[in-house]
């Protein structure tokens, strides 16, 4: 057999940072994630879900028609019940995250969380307003304090309904109480979930994936919106700010501080005590400038959102960065955290400190936070931190960055569509409405070095920006886009489509939205939702021109998201292969569930969920199904040439002309 050519750094990633760090790695003799992936073939029956793990009876590997497991569960059964469990572990992940927000927000409010304060009294009092817990004349502590509680209580909650769900539109919860999909505790479902799936327990395959919904509706409209809710409460809604990404951020002659993972909890405090006087002085005594902090992954969106905190990269480049040899510390908290990290930094002096109480790591060093001493706890890992600066060896840092506007918020786009005393979605539906905006794809989730670094995210990116596509993102897709440019005003406008550039230059937002954290997506929720309330738009979610996309996706945290996005209405298309694509070639059954949660799901919810391989097949079905919601909705077929004869290149392109020929363009040739 001929041995398998090695890809080339160009091959395994499009971002020229990643390639010379790929290249330095190499030089060193060290393996990263794109290495391992190389290495590492992926399980053929496993990854078209057609293993059964759950007893000590197999693992049974369905490969031959008819075949059954050792206890006669059936491939469909199979197939429901790994599915299920990938999004019961996204959904707790989500959510055990929302429930330490709600933690820190009570413990704010009673004055225990040292260093933290509430920031956002407005989104405070919206938000306790959609629950009626009580606001006028209270102190802010108060209504957090009742919030905390009502936040809290919903993990626990056995029965009923979460609160947030009242959020959606009315229509939509229709639905699910229609459907029986309605989740009555964050905790239960989860739990019910693994339940159902223990050997011997729930053998319909529809009827566990009903759960899988309800699984799911528990993180989008349960505890990933209650994280964002606290985290906007605590630290700032986002609004627009400038921002850097990539490796180049990192500096030469400052202590670099990474921090990586999801909570903004640590990082906000991080943040907040590289700036207190004491610790610039601590570190221009070991000899450097001072701290500088960048993020990775959703950590880093979290404080480049609020803050304007670089973001040094993307999932894939948390092994990247370390390779620079000018990391002093990553500070990592819970998910998306490589293991590979602490032996790779045994090649470097970079320290990894493990922060959670539910993540450690072997051979890494262990910072436990606790958020009512939190200013003390951050001060002491960025003191780990400068010590480490005089170790610092041989260094290469990519000077490879690229600045964003990120801050899109979901009030903030109300806002900025229509001022303080006008803020509406109205111009956005008139956009859609007009054709200048053919319909809305939020583009998110993660990197997998199964396919080319960054390459689908932007490359569906850009493409749906030619064919008026307004464009939302979150995760670690939001900061491919952004390392390549896109989240630019008006410096990206020369790669968008000629109604939506009118539409971005009136209003004077870059083409792609950075809407934040992967937990975030629930803002694209609420952003649908208004929209469908704004009216023009239909009734609901699934009648709206949107599409969501996760291009790159490997983690369950993906699947539940993409899970509650469907049950909102959405169409939802992810990249790569399907974790329950079966091999109907070999086992005819094998793809029901498959089949189902494509068809099966949009006859009850309007959303679907389909794995394309292929993004410009992607793309082509994005753009037909915008095209097919405008029709269904009576509006005008999407028509570019009817656009661009307005807006700022416009008229640059008539000032070069001759008077009259300037006036020809403006006001038409007479008689014509
Ligand atoms: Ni989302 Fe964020 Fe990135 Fe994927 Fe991981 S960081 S929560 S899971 S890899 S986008």
């Amino acid at each position: 057999m001929m041995a398998k050519e090695k890809k080339t750094p160009e091959q395994l990633s499009i971002d020229p940072a990643a390639q010379e760090m790929l290249i330095r790695a190499e030089q060193i003799g060290v393996g990263t994630a794109f290495t391992r992936a190389e290495n590492m073939a992926p399980c053929n029956i496993g990854g078209a879900g057609m293993c059964c793990k759950l007893c000590g009876m197999g693992p049974c590997r369905l490969t031959k028609e008819g075949q059954t497991g050792v206890c006669g569960a059936t491939i469909d059964t199979i197939q429901a019940r790994n599915f299920i469990r990938a999004i019961a572990a996204g959904s707790a992940a989500h959510s055990d995250h929302g429930r330490d927000m709600a933690f820190t927000l009570k413990a704010v409010a009673n004055g225990e969380a040292e260093g933290y304060y509430i920031r956002d009294v407005a989104k405070l009092r919206t938000v306790a307003a959609h629950y009626d817990i009580p606001i006028e004349g209270r102190a802010p502590e108060e209504i957090a304090n009742d919030l905390a509680d009502l936040y809290l209580a919903q993990f626990g909650q056995q029965r009923g309904e979460v609160a947030p769900l009242k959020r959606a539109p009315a229509k939509r919860q229709k639905l699910w109480r229609d459907t029986k999909v309605v989740p009555r505790g964050i905790d239960r479902e989860v739990v019910e979930a693994l339940h159902r799936t223990h050997i011997g327990d729930d053998q319909d395959p529809e009827h566990i994936l009903q759960h899988a919904v309800r699984t799911a509706l528990a993180d989008g409209w349960g505890g990933s919106m209650i994280a964002t809710d606290v985290a906007d409460i605590l630290f700032g809604t986002p609004a627009p700010l400038l921002g850097q990404a990539n490796l180049g951020v990192l500096k030469q002659d400052m202590v670099n501080v990474i921090v990586h993972g999801h909570e903004p909890t640590l990082s906000e405090m991080i943040v907040a005590a590289s700036q207190t006087p004491e610790i610039i002085e601590y570190a221009k005594a070991a000899g450097a400038k001072g701290v500088n902090l960048a993020g990775i992954c959703c950590t880093a969106n979290e404080i480049l959102m609020r803050q304007g905190v670089p973001a040094a990269g993307n999932f894939l480049q948390q092994e990247l960065a370390i390779l620079t040899g000018a990391v002093e510390a990553m500070v990592v908290d819970v998910q998306c955290i490589m293991q590979a990290l602490v032996g790779l930094a045994t090649n470097f002096h970079t320290k990894i400190i493990t922060t959670s109480p539910k993540v450690k790591i072997k051979g890494a060093t262990h910072i436990e936070f606790d958020e009512h001493k939190a200013l003390t706890i951050a001060k002491q890992i960025l003191r780990e931190a400068i010590d480490n600066y005089k170790n610092r060896g041989d260094i290469q840092i990519p000077d490879v960055r690229e600045d964003l506007v990120p801050g899109f918020s979901h009030e903030y786009i109300n806002y900025m569509l229509g001022g303080s005393y006008r803020a509406s979605f109205r111009p956005l539906n008139d956009a859609i409405i007009s054709g200048r905006i053919r319909g809305v794809a939020a583009i998110v989730g993660c990197n997998n070095p199964r396919s080319q670094h960054d390459y689908l995210h932007t490359h569906v990116t850009s493409e749906l920006l030619k064919q008026d596509v307004l464009v939302v993102q979150t995760g670690c897709g939001a900061i491919a886009s952004a390392k390549l440019g896109l989240l630019l005003g008006e410096a990206g406008l020369d790669k968008v489509g000629p109604g939506l550039r009118e539409i971005c230059e009136t209003v004077g937002i870059p083409p792609v939205l950075h809407m934040g954290s992967c937990v975030d997506n629930t803002r694209i929720l609420t952003v649908l939702t208004q929209m469908v309330e704004e009216g023009g738009l239909g009734d609901d979610i699934d009648q709206v021109p949107a599409v969501g996309l996760a291009p790159e996706w490997m983690s369950e945290k993906a699947l539940a998201i993409g899970t509650y996005c469907v049950a909102s209405g959405a169409y939802v298309m992810f990249g790569g292969s399907s974790p329950i694509s079966g091999m109907p070639d070999k086992v005819e059954d094998s793809d029901i569930v498959l089949r189902y949660i494509s068809e099966g799901w949009e006859e009850l919810y309007g959303g679907k969920l389909e794995f394309i391989d292929d993004p410009d097949e992607m793309i082509a079905r994005t753009l037909a199904h915008i095209d097919k919601k405008r029709a269904e909705l009576g509006l005008p077929e999407y028509d570019p040439q009817r656009f661009g004869r307005s807006g700022d290149a416009r008229m640059r392109e008539l000032e070069a002309l001759p008077l009259a020929e300037r006036q020809a363009a403006l006001y038409g040739t007479p008689g014509k």
